[in-house]
């Protein structure tokens, strides 16, 4: 069978998981929410990672229907977690220009009763590129449902200070890159200091991702970054798992 005739069946056959990533406070530990990565469990190859699928997605134009199931599932889960806290969910650029986005977002928060605050939407900064105004007409849609607007992979994109200028994103994720580079002597510590600074100055909070050692968490916590992701604070995992994460918090 092919990839693409198994991929068009998989969102009928419900054959699409949703993993959740911890995102933890760098000062208390705690956990602030979670971010659903999306799986594919391929009859006769295991689970798929996004990555290894997304980009079909995309060129088939599967994608909008993919990220609306993604959108109704992360919100039905989260509503069931036994704390309040906050959902991140990724939106490539397609689905985020389908004139179903903002439909899809509403009839999510209403079928599951989420509080509309706790659902995070994930932009990357490709999403402002071409047609901006139209862009930016649906960021505003979007926030007048009362959602929070994240711009993820900060700094890898050939117009960082252009999306922070065009748009008030209520959370920057800085990209893995930078903190890794938070080990060795570079400009990385310098980077993610001001982006931090910019993040108090113009109201949004800073996330730091592919937080992999003690020491990197150290330094964030230092350079004043608020929230952190990464294979230390752990990894993502299945829906069923989340629950016991927030027992294991006291
Ligand atoms: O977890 P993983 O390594 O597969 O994630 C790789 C990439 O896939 C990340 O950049 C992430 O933003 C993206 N991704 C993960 N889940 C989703 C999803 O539900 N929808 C979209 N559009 N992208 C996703
Ligand atoms: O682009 P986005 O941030 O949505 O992608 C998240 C991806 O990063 C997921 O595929 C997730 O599995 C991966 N990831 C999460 N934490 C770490 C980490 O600490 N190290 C590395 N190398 N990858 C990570
Ligand atoms: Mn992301
Ligand atoms: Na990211």
């Amino acid at each position: 069978r092919k990839f693409e005739q198994d991929l068009g069946d998989a969102a009928q056959a419900e054959r699409f998981e949703l993993h959740y990533q911890p995102e933890v406070d760098t000062r208390t530990g705690a956990i602030v929410g979670f971010e659903a990565l999306l799986r594919w469990n391929r009859p006769g190859h295991g689970m798929v990672a996004a990555a290894d699928f997304i980009a079909l997605a995309e060129e088939t134009g599967l994608i909008a229907h993919v990220d609306d199931w993604v959108i109704g599932r992360a919100c039905a889960d989260a509503a069931g977690w036994p704390k309040p806290v906050r959902v991140a969910v990724n939106l490539s650029p397609t689905a985020f220009r389908s004139r179903t986005l903002v439909g899809a977002v509403a009839r999510a928060l209403a079928d599951s009763g989420l509080a509309p605050a706790r659902l995070e939407l994930e932009i990357g900064e490709a999403v402002l590129r071409g047609d901006g105004a139209r862009a930016l007409a649906i960021l505003h849609q979007l926030r007048g449902l009362g959602v929070r607007i994240a711009l993820d992979d900060f700094g890898t994109g050939h117009s960082s200070l252009d999306c922070l200028r065009l748009f008030s994103f209520d959370k920057v994720k800085i990209d893995p890159s930078f903190i890794a580079g938070l080990s060795e002597p570079g400009p990385c510590a310098a980077i993610v200091r001001a982006v931090t600074r910019l993040g108090a100055a113009l109201g949004f909070v800073t996330t730091a991702e592919g937080v992999e050692t003690a020491d990197q968490l150290a330094q964030l916590r230092e350079q004043g970054c608020d929230t952190a992701q990464g294979y230390l604070l752990g990894r993502a995992g299945p829906a069923d798992e989340v629950p016991a994460l927030f027992a294991q918090q006291r």
